[in-house]
């Protein structure tokens, strides 16, 4: 059976790809494996057809023969674990590499998640001005301390991985703040994901969703 994957309607990134179901979209592509999309408004997410499958009223979601599964870590471990090629074969490399997914979602993506809400929701309040910087020296020691990590290696845990493949995400969603720029390994080791064969065939599938709906649908 096919996976079907749920993802917005109408991304309010514009086709950005830094929806969480990009990173799906990439692990399957990663591995070679066809699935289908079902695309969601807002409202749709809040309904309870919708709720019967993610607790929290979100995207993105999974469904194959008798498991549906939220939570993108969770689905991208789920399909690294059933596939060859996201995970090292040794137990013991492949521990290092989940933890290192779930450093990306646990350690790393909170703080840039916390700046993105803030730029997004809170650029009114007469507090923002005092707040943004506090938020990106939060997500300056994260990247800092990542990127010594990662000094001149390729990827994170020897082969690229399904950690490498979430990280890159994260730190995606830093576009356009000019906060990655200041660490070239990061740069780079983001620009490697982006050049991966199965990222621009995932990207360019979650673009041509956004791209196909009329402009003020
Ligand atoms: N921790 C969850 C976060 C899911 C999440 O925040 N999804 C966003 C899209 S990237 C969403 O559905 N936002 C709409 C909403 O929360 O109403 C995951 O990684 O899947």
């Amino acid at each position: 059976m096919v996976p079907t994957i749920t993802a917005f309607e109408r991304s309010p990134d514009r086709g950005r790809g830094l929806a969480r179901d990009m990173r799906v979209r990439w692990a399957l592509e990663e591995v070679g494996q066809p699935y289908d999309v079902r695309l969601l408004s807002f409202s749709d997410m809040k309904e309870s057809a919708h709720r019967a499958l993610h607790p929290f009223g979100q995207i993105p979601t999974y469904e194959e023969a008798g498991l549906v599964l939220f939570e993108s870590g969770a689905i991208v471990l789920h399909i690294a674990q059933r596939h060859a090629g996201l995970l090292p074969e040794d137990a013991n490399a492949r521990a290092r590499a989940i933890a290192w997914m779930f450093a990306a979602l646990n350690t790393v993506e909170p703080p840039i998640v916390d700046r993105s809400m803030a730029v997004l929701l809170e650029r009114d309040k007469r507090w923002y001005g005092e707040r943004l910087p506090m938020l990106e020296d939060r997500v300056r020691v994260r990247l800092g301390e990542l990127s010594s990590w990662l000094a001149d290696a390729e990827w994170l845990e020897g082969a690229f991985s399904a950690a490498d493949l979430l990280m890159v995400t994260v730190l995606r969603r830093l576009n356009g703040s000019g906060l990655v720029e200041n660490y070239p390994n990061l740069t780079a080791y983001v620009a490697r994901g982006e050049a991966r064969p199965a990222y621009k065939r995932a990207f360019a599938a979650q673009l041509a969703v956004f791209a196909s709906q009329p402009p003020n649908g």
